[in-house]
């Protein structure tokens, strides 16, 4: 299916895999807001494009490879210069999308984040595995400051916005989760200026987590080789 695009500012592109139980009420929300909408499905097995298709919102497939691929193979099928990702369970508040928009549109940022340390999150609190991502999200964020003179809180939400032309400029290699950290670590080797905005992050609304707590070894492992070369 091609997607046929309007010149406007932005395009909200949402990675999906099996996520049949939210995805409606998630596209739904970002219909209210913009016609822009592009679903990245991850060859999904459940309803969850039956749902992309009940709403006649364009869809394509990622390459089986991870949310990185995803992300950026919904970027190759957008027009708008503007892009935001947003997650497809429900975790994140799309009435946040115009104001992650806003800097970039007034050109006083390249990229913004939706930070869930300022905005707060119902994700990472009560568990041991919520404290290690907490703790993680945080340690690594003090990292980035410190090298970049930053004040980052959270580098590592799904939830945010970039110019796609600096999206295009700075070459992501990661097609799994460690996308989003490559991200803000290549924007901010590269000069680019990276906000942030407050926002509220929920517990996913139903089906299942496909980041496992094991592959926090891996982003470690990922984030030093960016941060440090
Ligand atoms: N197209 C595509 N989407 C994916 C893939 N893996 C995950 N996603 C989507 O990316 C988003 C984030 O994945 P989640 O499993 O929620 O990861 P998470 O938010 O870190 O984990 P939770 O906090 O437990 O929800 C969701 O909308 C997923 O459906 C993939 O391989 N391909
Ligand atoms: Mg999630």
């Amino acid at each position: 299916m091609s997607p046929i695009y309007t010149k406007q500012n932005f395009c909200v592109v949402v990675p999906t895999k099996n996520e049949e139980g939210t995805i409606g009420e998630v596209l739904d929300q970002i219909k209210s807001l913009t016609r822009n909408i592009l679903v990245v499905d991850g060859h999904s097995v459940d309803r969850t494009l039956n749902e992309v298709k009940k709403r006649e919102i364009p869809y394509v497939l990622d390459h089986k490879k991870g949310k990185g691929d995803a992300l950026k193979t919904g970027v190759r099928h957008c027009k708008q210069d503007i892009i935001v990702f947003i997650d497809a369970d429900g975790s994140h508040d799309a009435s946040d999308i115009p104001r992650l928009v806003k800097p970039i549109q007034d050109n006083k940022a390249d990229m913004v984040v939706a930070s869930r340390i300022l905005g707060g999150s119902d994700e990472l609190h009560g568990t041991f595995n919520k404290f290690i991502r907490n703790t993680g999200t945080n340690f690594l964020a003090v990292l980035v400051n410190k090298k970049y003179k930053t004040e980052l809180s959270d580098i590592e939400n799904g939830f945010r916005a970039i110019r796609r032309d600096v999206f295009e400029s700075i070459n992501l290699n990661a097609n799994g989760f460690t996308i989003e950290q490559e991200m803000v670590l290549r924007c901010l080797k590269m000069g680019f200026h990276v906000a942030e905005r407050a926002s509220h992050e929920y517990v996913r609304m139903s089906g299942y987590s496909k980041l496992h707590a094991a592959q926090g070894f891996y982003f470690l492992l990922h984030f030093f080789k960016e941060y440090l070369f």
